[in-house]
């Protein structure tokens, strides 16, 4: 089992002007995920052009980039079984139109544009995205006392 599988998130800036920093934090740390690293920064035009390079030719490029920068956003690296699965999941689809129920961006989201938080989309995203944002002196490896009753060995 991979139980040190680590994914990073971004809670928007919708989702801290709305004051959901602590809701989406909570829904993560409630699944079981465990924070190994979590900041507030303003994301540079430089650091948005290079976290969403892969979406540069679409055509809502501009205003994703527009929007990420244009105030904080927490930015936090989780640690868990299938790390990058299990937040996509607890998440749900890019489109809050289309995200089941239960899921952060069904129960908070109404516009694709506003879909309150980013998640890594594979493995290596997620290896190449938590080193866009944290150095390894800012991820700290802990064990929390619950562990054994939320992972089986
Ligand atoms: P996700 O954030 O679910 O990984 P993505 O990587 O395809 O989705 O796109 C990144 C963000 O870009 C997404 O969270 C919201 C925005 N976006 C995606 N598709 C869009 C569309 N068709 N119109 C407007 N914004 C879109
Ligand atoms: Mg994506």
């Amino acid at each position: 089992m991979a139980s040190n599988d680590r994914t990073l998130i971004i809670v928007k800036p919708d989702g801290v002007q709305r004051g959901l920093i602590g809701e989406i934090v909570s829904r993560l740390e409630r699944r079981g995920l465990k924070f190994v690293g979590m900041k507030l920064i303003t994301m540079s035009r430089e650091l948005a052009e290079e976290h969403y390079a892969g979406l540069r030719d679409k055509p809502f490029y501009p205003k994703l980039v527009e929007y990420i920068t244009s105030a904080p956003v927490v930015v936090g690296v989780v640690e868990g079984p299938n790390a990058f699965q299990t937040v996509r999941d607890t998440i749900g689809a890019t489109d809050p139109l289309k995200a089941a129920p239960g899921t952060v961006r069904f129960e908070f989201g109404i516009s694709i544009g506003r879909n309150l938080i980013h998640a890594s989309d594979g493995d290596e995203s997620a290896v190449r995205e938590i080193n866009l944002f944290f150095s390894p002196d800012e991820l700290s490896s802990w064990s929390r006392s619950t562990d054994t009753w939320i992972l089986e060995d």
